[in-house]
């Protein structure tokens, strides 16, 4: 083999060992744009007080991991809870907490406050979580 020959064989391996080592890296970003969007957090921040709910309605999309900040103003506890959903969470009184929830069927939810205000069966006292 002259040099010549060994050059240009040097060359495309060289060319060959990059585009098996690009496959991988092309497969992987397309994975990642088809997974982008519906996987983003809905963030949402919700004041719950002797008045209910405010905002009372969250909407988010099935499968999406919903982000709610309740925040407590009052020197009372209130309560984020849904029988649908099966969660319940106390929220002490002058303080916040996140809670992080994934909802795979899409539908209209109902949550409560059931501590206090006649509790969950007071319309005041609810809201609903809708899934599209
Ligand atoms: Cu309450």
């Amino acid at each position: 083999m002259n040099n010549k020959i060994k050059s240009k064989l040097l060359i495309l391996s060289i060319i060959g060992i990059f585009l098996i080592a690009a496959i991988p890296l092309f497969s992987s970003l397309k994975e990642k744009l088809s997974v982008g969007s519906p996987s983003k957090v809905a963030n949402f921040k919700v004041i719950t007080s002797m008045a209910g709910f405010d905002p009372y309605k969250i909407k988010a999309k099935a499968g999406q991991t919903i982000s709610i900040e309740l925040v407590n103003n009052e020197d009372i506890e209130h309560h984020f809870g849904s029988d649908e959903l099966n969660f319940s969470y106390k929220v002490p009184a002058n303080s916040s907490v996140v809670v992080e929830l994934v909802v795979d069927k899409a539908g209209d939810y109902l949550f409560f406050c059931d501590v206090c205000c006649g509790g969950k069966k007071n319309p005041s006292m609810q809201g609903r979580i809708v899934i599209s």
